[in-house]
């Protein structure tokens, strides 16, 4: 049995963005059962809660005893127990995990940087000045994943988990118009997100949060 670990409730310019989405559509994409427990943002300063994760974020994985965090880690693991999620081929196990952790570790630290600075008060002061830079930056990495993804429907050439990653990367950037310029992108975008998979999956996790208001 698998359980997912996650907030019941979040500000609404954190809806639909929440990490556990990414581990629901990796789940529905391969048709396996889960369930999920809902916590509080004080229970993730509980002792119990940072045995579960040490950073006190979510989501954490739970699976017939194995328990995870780290979305990247998570997902590596479902997408290991299916070709719809990542190739068998060597060259398509190595192209999925580059793109899994290009999407985590050359595009979201930038674009979640930005974010925070649009929502987070304690970056009310030093936000303005970094904004101008770090749209440069994300721009640059915008552009050169256009370059990369070239004509192709998906990163790897198919679906793989490396879409559910960036997809979901790329949705943090509905705070501004930095998709605008590149069509390309939100095309890639609107297609991966057309998934049923994907729709059952962000339904589920804002459906969470009308039951927490
Ligand atoms: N690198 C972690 C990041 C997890 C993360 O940032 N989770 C957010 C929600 S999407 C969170 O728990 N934020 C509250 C906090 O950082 O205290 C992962 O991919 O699992």
């Amino acid at each position: 049995m698998i359980e997912i670990v996650t907030f019941g409730w979040v500000p609404s310019f954190a809806q639909g963005l929440g990490r556990d989405l990414r581990v629901r559509w990796a789940l529905e994409e391969i048709g396996l059962d889960y369930t999920v427990r809902y916590i509080t943002f004080p229970d993730r300063d509980t002792a119990e809660y940072r045995a579960l994760q040490p950073f006190g974020q979510i989501p954490v994985y739970i699976e017939d005893g194995l328990e995870m965090f780290e979305t990247g880690a998570i997902l590596l693991h479902i997408a290991e127990k299916s070709e719809v999620l990542m190739p068998i081929d060597r060259e398509g196990v190595a192209q999925t995990r580059m793109w899994m952790f290009a999407a985590l570790n050359s595009i979201e630290p930038a674009i979640q940087f930005l974010r925070e600075i649009e929502h987070f008060p304690a970056y009310k002061n030093v936000g303005k000045p970094i904004r101008k830079p770090l749209n440069e930056k994300v721009e640059l990495r915008l552009k050169a994943l256009v370059a990369a993804l070239g004509d192709k429907e998906y990163l790897c050439g198919r679906f793989t988990a490396a879409d559910i990653l960036m997809t979901c990367v790329l949705r943090i950037l509905r705070i501004g118009a930095l998709l605008d310029p590149h069509p390309q992108l939100a095309a890639y975008q609107a297609r991966c997100e057309a998934r049923p998979a994907f729709r059952k999956a962000l339904a589920d996790h804002m459906a969470a949060f009308a039951e927490h208001a």
